[in-house]
């Protein structure tokens, strides 16, 4: 049995990593290979955003996942103190006796090996398989090899492959700024945002691909309409554009699910739904949609309470909070209802004007169907007609309905 051992700090796990270890895996055809997240790698620190143990140990599970017979172990994370190799290695000899260990390394790894902590143990425990990776440095790493065979008696690989010019550091430095997608397998990417690890934000094009997943073919339109309403009230008031396009992808993300489907998201999440909620359970999809973006796709609390309040509206709302809560009432595609056209005009002149009477339009049209009121509605019509009258400024007429 041969045993292909990648060691690293997989923080994260990357389409550089998964790339080479196809690559090794191809060429040196293991029966089982492993990827071992170090606990405390001996060369390098771990940078200061490294999440928990056991997410590096579950992203490389998932960039495991990407290759057949590739699994990751908790072998170096379950030691206490240094990450040396060799201890790995004896471990490993112990646990597959008579297996052949073959240690995937870089080039520099190569280079500076005799500089590890037990050089000698390493090479008699495990055959050593390196990439020619970097151009012009085949003399380099053929030399090296030479060497290490007749010094140590070392089982050099050197194999052919592309460079794949990808490094963690660069992608925690792009994750932020919603950037890095493609420099990640699938699985690693959703988890990473899931757990907005690395202070990590979606790419919207992603979000938008996951969230219309969830949606009807028929609310697409509306959905992508409230992006583009959302993106421009969030320029006209000074709001953050790509928080507010986060948010609308995700306003109606629950809104598939009828009544009973609705109650079980409930229960998943621990709403408890009130009175009105269970007479009218259309209007739960915004509380569900905002536990459901919050947990599947890490939705920040500005962000999710933006979804939460997107139907009722609340008293004193963040910009955000009335940017979707309006987006969504006057978006392009909206079917046209008395009163549209006066809301959009307002949602560029007077944010809190055009929250109050598109609060009093549904009041209104909740009113004449012999719906009940949700208070949350009511109280958010009073509120910024209170705030409206505090500012002097009168509320836009309006004949009703
Ligand atoms: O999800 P959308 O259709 O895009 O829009 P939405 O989230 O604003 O939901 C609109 C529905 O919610 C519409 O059928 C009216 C209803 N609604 C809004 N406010 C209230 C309400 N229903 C009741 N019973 N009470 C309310 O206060
Ligand atoms: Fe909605
Ligand atoms: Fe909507």
């Amino acid at each position: 049995m041969r045993i292909l051992i990648y060691g690293g700090s997989f923080n994260p796990p990357h389409l550089g990593h998964v790339r080479s270890v196809r690559t090794a895996v191809a060429a040196l055809q293991p029966d089982k290979t492993l990827l071992i997240p170090a606990a405390i790698p001996p060369h390098k620190h771990l940078a200061a955003e490294t999440p928990a143990q056991e997410e590096r140990l579950c992203m490389t599970g998932l960039a495991a996942g990407e290759i057949p017979g590739c699994e990751a172990s908790d072998i170096e994370l379950a030691r206490e103190g240094t990450s040396y190799t060799s201890d790995t290695l004896r471990v490993l000899r112990e646990r597959y006796p008579g297996a052949e260990l073959i240690f995937l390394m870089g080039t520099d790894m190569l280079l500076s090996i005799e500089t590890w902590h037990e050089p000698e143990v390493i090479m008699a425990l495990a055959g050593l398989a390196v990439f020619a990776r970097e151009e012009g440095r085949e003399a380099e790493i053929a030399a090296q090899a030479d060497r290490l065979r007749r010094t140590y008696g070392a089982r050099v690989y050197v194999l052919e492959g592309e460079p794949v010019p990808v490094s963690s550091t660069d992608v925690r430095a792009l994750l932020p700024r919603r950037q890095g997608r493609e420099l990640l397998p699938d699985g690693v990417y959703a988890h990473i945002i899931r757990r907005r690890l690395y202070g990590a934000r979606p790419d919207l094009a992603w979000l938008r691909e996951e969230a219309f997943s969830y949606l009807k073919p028929t609310r697409v339109e509306h959905v992508r309409g409230t992006e583009a309403m959302a993106r421009r009230l969030a320029r006209r008031w000074g709001a953050e554009e790509s928080d507010a396009a986060e948010a609308a992808i995700l306003h109606d993300v629950t809104k598939k699910y009828d009544r009973d489907g609705q109650l079980r998201i409930c229960e998943k999440y621990g709403i408890i739904p009130d009175k009105w909620e269970k007479a009218n359970p259309e209007l739960l999809h915004a509380k569900t949609g905002a536990a459901f973006a919050a947990d599947r796709f890490g939705a920040p609390v500005a962000i999710a309470d933006a979804i939460r309040f997107h139907t009722t509206g609340r008293p004193a709302m963040t910009v955000l909070e009335q940017i979707v809560f309006l987006a969504d009432a006057i978006e392009a595609n909206r079917r046209p209802y008395p009163a549209l056209e006066a809301i959009r005009q307002a949602a560029f002149a007077d944010l809190d004007a055009a929250v109050e009477l598109c609060a009093r339009r549904t009041v209104a049209y909740v009113t004449e169907r012999g719906l009940p009121l949700h208070p949350d509605t009511a109280r958010t019509q009073a509120y910024y007609l209170k705030k409206l009258e505090d500012r002097g400024a009168a509320p836009i007429p309006w004949d009703g309905l």
